[in-house]
């Protein structure tokens, strides 16, 4: 070391000038010019259950300020959309959300009166008692019956509220060996799903979101990606498969998943949230920020190859705010999400493919690496800024008060009501 210092030359004079002359615009600039591209492009459904009381099969840990009914729910998703400028619609559970009977087009101007528009519509084909052995996949036809008509309900909701997207999670498996037939079940599956794909309207989609295990535990009827989107094909043309990220065994890679979806035109959405044992509904980020980085740099990648064209996904969040304030929460994750989808739009594709050609594998790596630990909090501020968005989202929820007043407003009216916080999971 001391070596080193002898012999180390005076640095030469910088001249500025003739390097600022090559390059007419700064990096930082440049950089800013890929974070603003990215970030006007990226938008984030927030849902309505990650604003209600929520807990694990345990029990639940009430909040004041946790949203009591649709409006509750409009109006948080209001307040997240006003301080990020990024989550203009909010997923809708058909069954928690809406009342028998109830007017969607009262309920679309409920939201706009939020500053919102309702999002996915998401049937609930898990919580009624006929649903103890399934729904699309049960051999009872009377199950199956009610599960269709249900999820036919949603369709037609869907297309009365000017909803795009019809999101399918199937609570459907079976515990134990010998118990039902693996193919019959998956013949009733594809059933359901082709009689509700031809329900479809012109502009909706069929989303179909898989998980490897839970609620049951020996055989899921949708366990993984590629029963998803054999699934999707069978049901028809608007069918795509959903990837919610907390549904994969800890060793999986999700982004490749991502990567081979995107190649067959079949990614239709995400749910994001994090995971560190299982189906854990953390915060995005929370635990692997790098692996939303790759997924989102595959997405990146994909418009790359794909001359600029962005694959048409719908980015929706499903996690559960079960002891952090439920505000809070999805502010934070709007936030990580922008963070690192714009990281991922900093990677030099061209650099990258020049690279992979010539296995650089090294190279290649730490050009990605060198993308995920660039800070764009300064241009992420910078992006607000223009938009006329507060520089920092928490704080400005913070200093605004809402959620105090929130609290103290809904504890006071479920007094009045009589409710008892509990009940139903959200
Ligand atoms: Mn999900």
């Amino acid at each position: 070391m001391a070596l080193a210092k002898k012999s180390s030359p005076k640095p030469a004079p910088k001249s500025a000038a003739p390097a600022a002359a090559k390059r007419p615009v700064s990096s930082k600039d440049a950089l800013e010019q890929k974070v603003f591209a990215a970030l006007d492009a990226f938008q984030i459904e927030t849902p309505s259950w990650g604003y209600a009381d929520t807990g694990t099969r345990f029990g639940k840990f009430f909040q004041d300020a946790a949203a009591i009914d649709l409006n509750d729910k409009l109006a948080d998703a209001g307040q997240v959309h006003r301080l990020t400028g990024a989550c203009p619609s909010v997923a809708v559970h058909v069954l928690w959300d809406f009342k028998p009977g109830e007017d969607p087009k009262a309920v679309a101007a409920l939201a706009a009166k939020h500053g919102v528009k309702i999002g996915a519509i998401n049937p609930n084909l898990f919580q009624d008692q006929i649903y103890k052995y399934g729904s699309f996949a049960n051999a009872d036809p009377a199950a199956r019956a009610a599960a269709l008509e249900h999820t036919l309900y949603s369709i037609d909701l869907g297309k009365k509220l000017g909803s795009r997207i019809v999101s399918m999670w199937f609570a459907d498996g079976v515990n134990y060996p010998g118990q039902a037939s693996v193919r019959a079940r998956k013949k009733r599956v594809e059933e359901g799903l082709i009689a509700a794909h031809k329900r479809l309207g012109p502009d909706q989609l069929l989303l179909i979101e898989y998980k490897p295990f839970e609620p049951a535990f020996y055989a899921t009827d949708i366990a993984d990606w590629g029963m998803s989107y054999l699934y999707s094909k069978k049901a028809g043309k608007k069918a795509r498969v959903l990837v919610d990220t907390g549904h994969h065994y800890t060793a999986q890679n999700i982004e490749q998943i991502v990567a081979w979806l995107l190649d067959e035109g079949m990614l239709g959405g995400f749910h994001f949230n994090d995971r560190r044992y299982a189906d854990d509904d953390l915060t995005l980020g929370s635990i692997d920020p790098y692996q939303a980085f790759r997924i989102f740099h595959e997405i990146h990648h994909h418009a790359f190859d794909n001359g600029g064209k962005y694959a048409d996904i719908a980015y929706m969040i499903d996690q559960s705010h079960n002891d952090k304030s439920k505000i809070e929460a999805t502010i934070q994750t709007v936030v990580t999400a922008q963070e690192l989808y714009a990281k991922a739009a900093l990677v030099d594709h061209k650099a990258l493919a020049a690279l992979q050609d010539k296995n650089a594998q090294l190279d290649a790596e730490e050009l990605l690496k060198s993308a995920f630990f660039t800070d764009v909090r300064p241009a992420l501020r910078a992006w607000r800024k223009s938009k006329g968005l507060p520089l920092d989202p928490l704080a400005a929820h913070r200093a605004s008060g809402y959620e105090v007043a929130a609290g103290k407003e809904r504890a006071a009216r479920r007094k009045e009501l009589g409710i008892v916080q509990g009940g139903s999971y959200a």
